[in-house]
């Protein structure tokens, strides 16, 4: 089958759902992914897939398709919002350019902890979710990327060091970073990533160990600055129209299945946080805490980037930061 055929196929069985609106028949599902096929997040949409089959007795059939194979990464909320996928998985603050409050998740040094960004999520689930469901989806679970860190192929001490590097962002707010740190961005996908650093279309980048080891970067840099500046989260959506077309039984057995994944998940991307360092150094990299001095620019730039997602995200967002700062 290629590709074509298959988002026809795909399409197919979700407009067969939609007008069955019924739960009576086993269903097959495609669930994009974007990222590395042994990247935890996607092992964990194997395991909500698992989960689905078992507690929909069958009903539910997820085929997960990781690594953007089929839609990349800039796709999939795309083919999920239109039917074409009933479900897949996506970067949530990708899509803070169209829905500002969708980069909750992505202000500096606001929840720089896997505990402290659970409860920033727990300030902003309900708005989040509002959010999406008026882009027309239902969000089942999220999951929270190990802290991110700098990338170079160089040693970085200030910004004196970062002027006219060629830099990796994976959205508005990482562009916007980089641009204050005098780089120029380009945005790639994750599964682009080594491409990108291979052909010189970039040299640095952010993120956390996990993408610098899935794309094996210490082929061309050679340095990792620990920031911890923001956990990050994938989410996995389904289609508005189809998950009201699903039973209450079966949507109480999809979300168990997710509320299950979610934690599971979150369990693994703390548990691995330090595993990638060890493997980044394994090969070579130098991983260390980025300097005062740096430190100190970045959460300059950082104050200045919340005040501007509040400007862009309004009232909404200044809520989830005090209902975040009261608990
Ligand atoms: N890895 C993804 C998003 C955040 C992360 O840690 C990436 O770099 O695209």
């Amino acid at each position: 089958m290629n590709a074509l055929t298959k988002k026809l196929s795909t399409a197919a069985a979700t407009v067969a759902l939609a007008i069955a609106g019924t739960s009576a028949f086993a269903e097959k599902w495609d669930m994009p992914m974007a990222y590395a096929a042994t990247n935890f997040h996607s092992e964990m949409g194997v395991v909500f897939a698992d989960k689905v089959r078992e507690y929909t007795g069958g009903e539910i059939d997820i085929t997960v398709h990781p690594g953007g194979s089929l839609f990349k990464g800039g796709e999939i909320k795309r083919a999920v919002q239109t039917g074409q996928a009933p479900i897949g998985e996506r970067f949530m603050s990708a899509h803070a350019n169209e829905a500002p409050l969708l980069g909750w998740d992505n202000v500096p040094f606001v929840a720089a902890s896997y505990e402290t960004n659970e409860k920033l999520w727990a300030a902003a689930k309900d708005k989040v979710n509002g959010q999406l469901a008026d882009l027309n989806l239902v969000t089942l679970y999220t999951c929270p990327w190990p802290g991110q860190g700098f990338y170079f192929n160089k040693e970085v001490k200030t910004s004196d060091d970062t002027q006219g590097v060629k830099f990796r962002s994976y959205n508005t707010a990482t562009a916007t970073f980089a641009e204050e740190l005098g780089m120029i961005p380009v945005q790639v996908e994750a599964a682009e990533l080594s491409q990108a650093l291979a052909t010189g279309v970039a040299e640095a980048f952010i993120s956390s160990g996990s993408t610098g080891y899935d794309r094996k970067v210490w082929e061309q840099l050679s340095h990792y600055y620990k920031v911890n500046a923001w956990h990050p989260r994938n989410y996995v959506m389904v289609n508005k129209g189809i998950w009201e077309g699903l039973s209450a039984e079966t949507q109480a057995a999809m979300q168990k299945a997710a509320d299950e994944t979610g934690a599971a998940c979150a369990a693994k991307s703390a548990e691995l946080a330090n595993w990638y360092f060890e493997q980044l150094e394994a090969n070579g990299m130098q991983v260390e805490d980025a300097s005062p001095e740096f430190l100190a620019e970045l959460e300059r730039i950082g104050a200045k980037m919340k005040e501007d997602w509040i400007t862009a995200a309004g009232d909404d967002a200044q809520a989830i930061l005090d209902a975040y700062a009261a608990n």
